[in-house]
């Protein structure tokens, strides 16, 4: 079995290349050693062009000239236009977003909280441990699509991670230098009762000893690390401690720790994940969707410049079908990040294929230009020898660098780009993958989550169907079926959630006749024999999309073993399809079966549903 040296993914046309301590000697060594048919490669340097670059020549050679960290990027773009036999990008390529953000949710312990790619890359028993030459193939992973902020520890900080701020500091030092000539800046997530851990008797944001502790800790963190992105956050969400515990606003939190990382040009990233997740079932006047712009909307202009608000794209939380968070649209006066998932959390844990750019494509056209200043996606990463356990993951982590530096980016040629770099496939097989990965994701929305009936999962895992498996929980997460109607009214009649979008998505959703149907059982409740746009039955588009994605599912793993694919990723695609096509047929039965069973109805193709 191949180690992960020689699995270097989209990568493998660089491997001769020598490191460098720059990012302008990691691109000269780059281009020297994929050049090295005699074409030359000059690089002109021009700081204030940042990020930015601009290639040109052709024949003879080429010249790219960008700022520090832009002539990497251009590196790193010619190289994948000439590998794919693409044309060269014309004219000066500037990113949309000044951060590029991967949020990694490892624990110092080694795991990985949904990590579906073995086990943390640099953590192991409570401190760093990794090799550095996986690091640095790390950070030519991440520049290579324009990546540049990865924060290493979990949301969830855990005891053993307040350290990476002074016992540990050293260690966060050293490994940020190993990023640092790929233009990778660290991010550290920190805890808000830190101070508390560490002898004070209280973590109030308003507190003269609590602030004064922040801005020591600050300087003592950029002192060794000058370049650190930032903080980010999760506070007063699932049990982490936050300002609501002192009676504080989010902004009067958020603010004391941005006033602390002021002075060295760090950004606090505070995440909008904030919702009751001890909700009694009973209730029905609390609505988890929308409790992000309940408690945000009113904060909209309290937050200090260097804040950044980090909302999930969907109201709930990375399920399969949301609508664009109305926070999104609503926040004019604060900078917010955009926070996507590479881990397959609840798309099939990087055992089904899920190709996910089909989803940034629809969230950023929906947001518009301007909207957002950076983009954040949860790592799909981990220390398996592919990097992201289905080799075929890997598109979603490549795909997600390009649409962070481009939302305009298309999907498809985003997808082919990483084909032709991973595979050397024939012209029709890679057709064949590309479809493939392409129809990946309607493919597992049509047996997992149909018309926007989400959270019928195995409670805790996350994989896999439990209709009810939610249902009597305290998460705020209900279908709410019964032999009648399926789905939750959030339209002005029922809890309101409709309302937070601006026109004319209000109206839009509030209609059943015209809310898309990908998320009528989102906005609505709806009768067994509601009658959808094309005269099917609710019920039976339930029965037809289950028995469709499930085929479809079959259907990928004949292709599949067509792919004339490279050990070992020959061998894991075709293990792990054998268990998608086994989730999907459990997924097709159990929900038709608990379906049939509430609304007695019998499919209209005499196909089996069980009793
Ligand atoms: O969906 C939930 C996940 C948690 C995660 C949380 C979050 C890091 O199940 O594992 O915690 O989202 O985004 O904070």
């Amino acid at each position: 079995m191949a180690g992960w040296e020689e699995r270097r993914a989209w990568l493998r046309c660089m491997e001769k290349a020598a490191w460098g301590d720059t990012p302008l000697e990691v691109a000269k060594n780059e281009t020297a050693a994929y050049f090295s048919n005699g074409k030359t490669v000059e690089f002109q340097l021009e700081q204030e062009m940042q990020d930015s670059f601009e290639i040109s020549g052709g024949d003879q050679g080429w010249r790219v000239r960008g700022g520090e960290t832009g002539v990497l990027y251009g590196a790193y773009a010619l190289i994948r236009a000439c590998e794919a036999g693409e044309t060269v990008p014309a004219g000066v390529q500037a990113p949309s977003y000044a951060l590029r953000m991967i949020n990694c949710w490892d624990n110092m312990d080694g795991s990985v909280e949904r990590g579906y790619a073995g086990r943390s890359i640099w953590f192991e028993g409570n401190r760093f441990e990794y090799e550095p030459a996986r690091i640095r193939q790390l950070g030519r992973l991440l520049a290579s699509v324009g990546i540049n902020v990865l924060c290493v520890n979990n949301v969830n900080v855990h005891q053993p991670a307040q350290h990476l701020l002074d016992g540990l500091l050293p260690d966060t030092a050293r490994f940020a230098a190993l990023l640092r000539p790929f233009g990778v800046r660290l991010m550290l997530s920190i805890d808000f009762s830190q101070p508390m851990q560490q002898g004070l008797s209280t973590a109030d944001p308003l507190d003269a000893g609590v602030q004064a502790w922040w801005a020591e800790t600050a300087k003592r963190v950029w002192t060794a690390i000058p370049d650190l992105a930032g903080f980010l956050v999760k506070a007063d969400s699932e049990h982490r401690p936050g300002p609501n515990t002192y009676g504080r606003t989010h902004a009067e939190g958020a603010n004391m720790l941005a006033r602390a990382i002021a002075p060295y040009g760090g950004r606090l990233v505070w995440r909008a994940f904030v919702y009751n997740c001890m909700q009694d079932w009973r209730d029905k006047t609390i609505d988890r969707p929308r409790a992000a712009y309940d408690l945000y909307m009113p904060l909209d202009g309290a937050f200090d410049g260097n804040v950044i608000l980090q909302v999930k794209h969907g109201p709930y939380d990375f399920q399969v079908r949301e609508p664009l968070s109305p926070l999104l649209l609503g926040m004019e006066k604060t900078p917010l990040a955009v926070e996507f998932q590479l881990a397959q959390e609840y798309t099939g844990h990087q055992i089904d294929l899920y190709y996910m750019a089909s989803l940034w494509r629809e969230t950023f056209s929906q947001m518009g230009k301007g909207s957002v200043t950076a983009v954040a996606a949860v790592s799909n990463l981990g220390r398996d020898d592919c990097w992201t356990g289905h080799p075929f993951a890997m598109a979603n982590l490549f795909a997600y660098g390009l649409f962070a530096w481009d939302p305009d980016s298309d999907p498809e040629k985003a997808l082919r780009q990483w084909v032709k770099l991973t595979y050397a496939l024939p012209a029709g097989q890679e057709d064949s993958l590309t479809a493939m990965l392409m129809d990946s994701r309607a493919v597992y929305e049509r047996y997992t989550a149909t018309l926007g009936l989400c959270w019928m999962v195995q409670p805790n895992i996350h994989y896999g169907p439990s209709p009810y498996g939610y249902e009597f929980q305290a998460w705020g997460t209900y279908n709410r079926a019964d032999r009648n109607a399926v789905g939750i009214d959030r339209t002005k009649n029922g809890t309101g959630y409709a309302e937070q979008y601006p026109e004319p998505l209000r109206s839009l959703y509030a209609d059943p006749q015209t809310c898309p149907d990908n998320l009528l059982l989102f906005f609505h409740r709806l009768p067994y024999d509601f009658v959808m746009k094309d005269g099917r039955t609710l019920i039976q588009r339930i029965y037809d999309d289950h028995f469709q994605g499930c085929q479809e599912a079959e259907a990928m793993g004949e292709a599949l073993s067509a792919l004339s694919l490279p050990s070992p990723d020959r061998e894991e695609a075709a293990e792990r399809m054998q268990a998608q096509i086994r989730n999907a047929r459990e997924w097709r039965d159990v929900t038709n079966t608990f379906f049939h069973r509430f609304s007695g109805a019998e499919d209209r193709h005499g196909r089996t549903i069980y009793d």
